[in-house]
């Protein structure tokens, strides 16, 4: 067509450019790359480098970065790394002093140019990386079975300074855990469609499909093909905010910063997974024993004598307790670090200090990152010598939080972590706390924008009745791309900026590092700094409990999962997130038992301690809106934690046995049952019910007036913890209906298995003293089977958890049953710490065979023992939990043993009539 006069030609103009930037909306972002040059090397196990030049740039999001560099390596046999950045100019990563791992090769401006490609596998790797050159993409498959498990080809990839996406295809078999922190209401297993945004926020839990206080960019896949099952994992480690979208076909990241790092870790089974991830993000951190006990918090423990009557109540309604909590009630106007006189004066509090920790008993605090702004108060007058906060501008960041105007620390800043670690030390001297609550770590903000101190009325207003409510004078600031990106993601469910309520997004840590870029690792540096700090006191192991949490966060700390409500609901979502924070490196978590608030009714509060007994950790904590719920509050909720609580001591043993498992494979302690089941399909997505290690299995009652729980188990036979001639025989997926009387829990522990018990106790560190029993589970009626168990115990004051001579003990245990005998061997590792503590073994309840027991055989060291005080209780008849059966079976018990824990033994003896 002819243009007839300028006119029209500029109408015509107007009109393509008009078309143009609605259809680059409509149109695609981004039209990927192409290869352009590769390297290889078969230097360190093999690498490859490849180059790759944008095919055509668009402005949406921002200019597409012209050159990228991508890097692929079997970092070893079960992990591959593929990392993507800019060729040219070095971008943001997590810092590598933080999360120390490989750094990838520097990039490279003028790349060689080989032909053809040959690396894609290594070997003894169960991963294969191929790639499409143009338009690029890449995959990953699996050796054994060909199964592709990432693919980006068929997908948009873009990669602009502050918009990045990319997407895997995925088998609709596929199922998929993981991307928190996140409370889930339809259960462990990811929901297509579901929204699943990335960046901590101080969002309450209760807040369903959001992003929470935790970021972890990490999934588990589990396939399943006729049978075979195999699962790997994915972590994409970028600490930028990011959107995931799960559609059952398809996983897309939209990320708005940072790099592409992708770590493939090839299981083949979840322990596996969680192995691989672990031995690179750091293994979760060794606990105190103390840990495992009970614990009891409140914000509103108003003064000292409140405390001191807490816990009396728990001594004298008889239920363990082993810490005691202050939230920031003890503090001076919520600085840091303080007492307030009035209500917990330092000499009366050092007193009560003395009692509890004479008795074994431990006092953990709450502590916020926020620094009050206030000339005369020592933390900040030194926090200012030393430059150590957070900027805007080149003037400290000015938030607000409980004690009014505050400045938050840089925890990125060496000047900052060792100032933290001096201002712990001088508050450890003022108050000899166990352990540390780090709070609002997100970072958490009354306020938003750029903020200054009122001139002309107060801030903090003392008797303002939200003092929560911002009172600063603040500004948005909206003048950058950090403070309001192209792409927006659904951060706070979108409210507004991404600064909002925490640090404005433009304000710069240490090294100009924008927080834009390092938001989400706040509590995680938190976490870094107040361990190091805790270990430098006295060299005891340190108690960290933090709410913000990262990829390796689990190495320092242990978890709670927020702000929750009194409601049969999050009784029921609090199992999810705390098998989420399995998946993470984060086994020690737990939820507010009872609810953070609002007042939970009795018989809510009576089931949640049921469940939270058997969390890894296991707290009550609540709202000083919200009446006392402390377990003696009232006596059905007594009587069910005297049970509940009174064998999660008897368990301690086996719990702390979990933990030390932890720490040397990432092995939650809470799991999902397809960790242990993964060819029992119908666990897949069973978020009602779950493991505590390989053969625990917690069944709890999720709602109001039941009396009967409706329980799946994975074939086999189960014994009831609490009533052990009560037996489950599984055959199939099918729910059975289990009696669950308001007072009861069911726990059972599956075939196979020996449990280590003890007496259990008030306190951990009698209950550790106690005698042991040895639970061995058989199949039920067998003549023929094995069951093996182990325990681990150290003295837990020392900060490694390790396998040392004098400071540790490790045994085996392995039971079997051959025609009509019955044989227990253990094996010694380092027996000396435990002879050294007396310990010893003086009964074994043996599930699931019968008849009468003779010649008894029993070695100690190889040394036949005089066997006279030994006696056998042949306790009644197994009930049959199934319908229809009619198998009958026993408990055989073997008690008046003396075997000392620290000593090789053998035992075995004939069952007549079986
Ligand atoms: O703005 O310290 O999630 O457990 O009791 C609230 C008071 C700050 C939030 C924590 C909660 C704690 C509360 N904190």
């Amino acid at each position: 067509m002819m243009l007839s006069s300028p006119f029209l030609w500029y109408l015509a103009l107007l009109i393509s450019l008009y078309l143009s930037g609605t259809l680059a909306l409509q149109q695609r972002v981004g039209y990927g790359y192409r290869l352009t040059a590769l390297e290889e090397s078969t230097l360190d196990g093999g690498w490859l480098v490849g180059h790759l030049k944008v095919k055509q740039s668009t402005s949406t999001y921002g200019l597409d970065i012209p050159n990228l560099r991508l890097f692929v390596k079997h970092e070893n046999q079960k992990r591959l790394r593929v990392h993507i950045t800019d060729a040219d100019n070095p971008r943001w990563e997590v810092p590598y002093n933080l999360l120390p791992r490989a750094p990838p090769p520097p990039p490279t401006k003028s790349p060689k140019t080989l032909s053809p490609f040959s690396l894609s596998s290594y070997p003894g790797s169960e991963f294969i990386f191929t790639f499409n050159p143009d338009p690029f993409s890449f995959a990953v498959t699996r050796k054994s079975n060909g199964e592709s498990l990432f693919n980006t080809s068929n997908f948009d990839f873009v990669f602009k300074d502050q918009y990045i996406k990319i997407s895997s295809q995925l088998p609709e078999t596929a199922s998929l855990y993981g991307f928190g922190e996140n409370t889930q209401p339809g259960g462990i297993r990811l929901r297509p469609n579901d929204p699943y945004t990335l960046y901590t926020t101080d969002t309450s839990a209760f807040n369903l499909n959001t992003d929470l206080y935790g970021s972890h960019p990490v999934y588990m896949d589990l396939r399943n093909s006729g049978g075979k099952v195999s699962t790997h994992g994915v972590l994409l480690l970028n600490s930028n905010g990011m959107d995931v979208f799960y559609t059952g076909m398809s996983l897309t990241y939209k990320i708005i910063g940072g790099v592409l790092d992708f770590y493939f870790f090839s299981g083949p089974g979840p322990l596996d997974v969680v192995d691989q991830y672990t031995a690179l993000i750091g293994r979760p951190a060794p606990m105190p024993y103390w840990a495992l006990g009970f614990h009891q918090c409140r914000w509103g423990y108003k003064s000292l004598s409140v405390v001191q009557g807490v816990v009396e109540g728990y001594k004298k309604a008889n239920i363990p307790l082993d810490v005691i909590w202050n939230d920031d009630d003890h503090m001076d106007a919520s600085k840091d670090f303080t007492l307030d006189p009035i209500n917990y004066p330092r000499p009366k509090l050092l007193k009560f200090l003395n009692q509890i920790h004479s008795r074994g008993m431990k006092y953990v605090v709450l502590i916020d990152p926020g620094i009050a702004v206030n000339p005369s108060y020592g933390v900040y007058q030194r926090g200012i010598a030393k430059d150590v906060f957070v900027k805007l501008d080149g003037q400290p960041y000015l938030a607000q939080v409980w004690p009014g105007p505050v400045y938050f620390p840089d925890f990125l800043n060496p000047n900052g972590v060792s100032w933290w670690v001096d201002e712990i030390s001088r508050f450890h001297q003022f108050v000899p706390v166990d352990g540390l609550w780090i709070d609002m770590n997100e970072v958490s903000n009354f306020c938003t924008g750029k903020c200054v101190i009122p001139t002309t009325r107060q801030c903090p207003d003392r008797k303002a009745i939200k003092p929560s409510v911002c009172c600063l004078d603040c500004k948005n600031v909206t003048s950058t791309r950090w403070d309001d990106p192209p792409y927006k993601i659904n951060a706070a469910g979108k409210k507004a900026l991404l600064g909002f309520k925490t640090i404005a997004t433009s304000a710069t840590h240490y090294g100009g590092v924008l927080e834009y870029n390092a938001h989400s690792l706040y509590g995680f540096s938190e976490a870094i700094a107040t361990h190091k700090a805790l270990l430098g006191l006295n060299g005891k192991r340190p108690f960290i409990l933090s709410r913000s949490t990262f990829v390796g966060s689990g190495s320092y700390a242990a978890h709670w999962t927020g702000d929750n409500k009194g409601t049969w609901e999050d009784l029921r979502y609090s199992i999810s997130t705390i098998l989420n924070f399995g998946l993470f490196g984060m086994p020690m978590v737990g939820s507010d038992i009872c609810g953070f608030y609002p007042a939970p009714t009795e018989e809510l509060c009576n089931r949640w301690i049921q469940l939270g007994a058997f969390y890894p950790f296991s707290r009550d904590h609540s709202n000083f809106a919200s009446p006392r719920q402390e377990l003696y509050q009232w006596n059905s909720v007594a009587k069910s934690a005297r049970s509940a609580l009174g064998l999660r001591y008897k368990l301690l043993p086996y719990l702390y046995t979990l933990l030390y498992e932890a720490h040397l494979t990432g092995a939650p302690l809470a799991r999902p049952v397809f960790f242990s089941f993964p060819e029992f399909t119908p666990s897949y997505g069973l978020s009602t019910q779950f493991l505590l290690g390989p053969g625990v299995m917690v069944s709890p009652v999720l709602d109001r007036g039941a009396t009967t729980v409706k329980a799946m188990f994975p074939p086999g036979t189960w014994y009831n913890l609490f009533h052990m001639t009560k037996v489950v025989v599984s055959k199939d997926a099918s729910f059975l209906t289990l009696d669950a009387p308001l007072n009861e829990i069911n726990v059972h522990v599956y075939q196979g298995t020996v449990l280590p018990m003890q007496r259990g106790g008030l306190i951990s560190k009698e209950a550790r003293q106690t005698p042991f029993t040895l639970v061995i589970a058989f199949p039920y009626g067998t003549s023929g089977a094995e069951a093996k168990g182990k325990v681990y115990i150290d003295d837990d004051e020392r900060p490694k958890m390790a396998l040392v001579e004098g400071e540790a003990t490790y045994v085996e245990f392995v039971a079997n049953v051959k025609g009509k005998t019955v044989t227990v061997t253990s094996n010694v590792q380092m027996g000396s710490f435990s002879l050294s503590k007396g310990l010893m073994i003086e009964k074994m309840s043996v599930l699931g065979v019968q008849g009468k027991s003779k010649d008894l055989v029993i070695t100690v060291d190889g040394i036949v023992l005089d066997s006279t005080s030994i006696y056998f209780s042949h306790l009644g008849e197994v009930q049959e939990e199934i319908k229809g059966g009619s198998m009958k079976g026993m408990l055989v018990e073997v008690g008046g043993l003396q075997l000392p824990l620290g000593k090789s033994f053998s035992m075995s003896w004939r069952m007549d009539g079986m």
